[in-house]
């Protein structure tokens, strides 16, 4: 019995061995993920970021518990090298969580960044797809949100909850320009510390005055995306309502808040589902990831296809101002 059919039936370490597989890239992940790929489709996807010592792993155990006491099996995720998941972090958070190792129906992976981002989030994507496949469901996706690939991680997700920590005034404007408009669900943890209040209030007004969401929208605006979604889809989409981010304030250090955070992510799960956004984020998120797979392909294709040296030598010309950046493609392609 082969690898696939063996992680289909449950076997843990069939499930690990897909897993590792995958993270180095070995074309026989690519046969395994075809052959899983039927089975996927089925798990809710949460995506959990922030900025680091948000207390972003705290809270992903939290609703883990959560969703464990409902009886549902959880994937975890952990996009981040110096999460606790990873054995990053002090002793005590890992002792902490040591109930969800120990759990069969919880399944906890961490992602090695291997100092390739890009990489990373095809691997996290097919990672995913494994844990769907096999049967857990939520799945949380935890990611560090400072640059554009763990964007696209977040994204991901069909629920996406950006965690806030109180205290980090000059936070709120980073949080504005970037990972505000990603958040279904904004978190002020932390709620034991001062100035989460303030926090709190500050974002609360940031809503209210209509910063965020709507990045997710635009996500329809590439060119590739444009020709893959059909007419249909995109009319779906202009006509969907606007959501509007909940925020919620929890300390996940002793799992206040947690049955609001949980209720808050049922909430716009039913939204996503009455108003057919949840289908247009499984199209948006399937034609990102065709659209990353055919970059790369074609980018290692053709670096397969020319020498080193002409290459370095087309760039120097580049440098030089002899040839244009466009010209210098052409004939690289051509
Ligand atoms: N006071 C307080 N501390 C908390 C709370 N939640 C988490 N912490 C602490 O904050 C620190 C960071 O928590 P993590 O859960 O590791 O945060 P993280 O966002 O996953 O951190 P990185 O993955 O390193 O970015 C730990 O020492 C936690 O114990 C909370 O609600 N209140
Ligand atoms: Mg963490």
């Amino acid at each position: 019995v082969d690898l696939v059919t063996t992680a289909l039936a449950g076997n843990r370490r069939a499930i690990a061995r897909l897993m590792t597989l995958i993270e180095n890239g070995q074309e026989a992940a690519r046969n395994a993920i075809a052959q899983l790929y039927p089975y996927t489709g089925r798990a809710y996807l949460i995506g959990v970021t922030g900025s680091p010592g948000a207390g972003k792993s705290t809270l992903v155990s939290q609703l883990a518990r959560a969703y464990r006491s409902a009886e549902r099996r959880v994937g975890i995720v952990a996009v981040d090298p110096t999460s606790p998941f990873s054995g990053g972090a002090i002793l005590g958070d890992r002792v902490r969580m040591r109930d969800l190792f120990t759990d069969p129906s919880v399944f906890v992976r961490s992602m090695a960044s291997r100092g390739n981002l890009g990489g990373l989030a095809r691997a996290t994507a097919d990672v995913v797809k494994v844990l769907d496949a096999t049967g857990f469901d939520p799945i949380l996706i935890e990611t560090v949100g400072t640059g554009q690939a763990e964007l696209d991680i977040a994204q991901l997700a069909h629920t996406v909850v950006v965690v806030v920590a109180p205290g980090m005034g000059d936070d709120i404007q980073a949080i504005k320009a970037g990972i505000l408009e990603i958040a279904d669900v904004l978190v002020v943890n932390k709620s034991d510390c001062t100035d989460a209040e303030r926090t709190a209030a500050a974002l609360e007004m940031m809503l209210e005055l209509g910063s965020g969401h709507g990045a997710r929208r635009s996500a329809l605006s590439s060119d590739f995306m444009r020709v893959a979604a059909d007419d249909a889809s995109q009319s779906a989409a202009a006509a969907t309502d606007h959501w509007h981010p909940l925020l919620v304030k929890t300390c996940a250090l002793v799992g206040e808040g947690i049955a609001e955070l949980v209720e808050a992510i049922a909430h716009h799960r039913q939204y996503l589902e009455t108003t057919q956004e949840l289908g247009l984020r499984d199209l948006t998120r399937l034609v990102n990831e065709l659209e990353r797979i055919v970059r790369d392909d074609l980018m290692k294709a053709l670096l397969n296809g020319i020498d080193q040296v002409s290459l370095s030598d087309l760039v120097a010309r580049v440098v030089a101002r002899e040839i244009d950046p466009q010209t210098a493609a052409r004939q690289l392609i051509g």
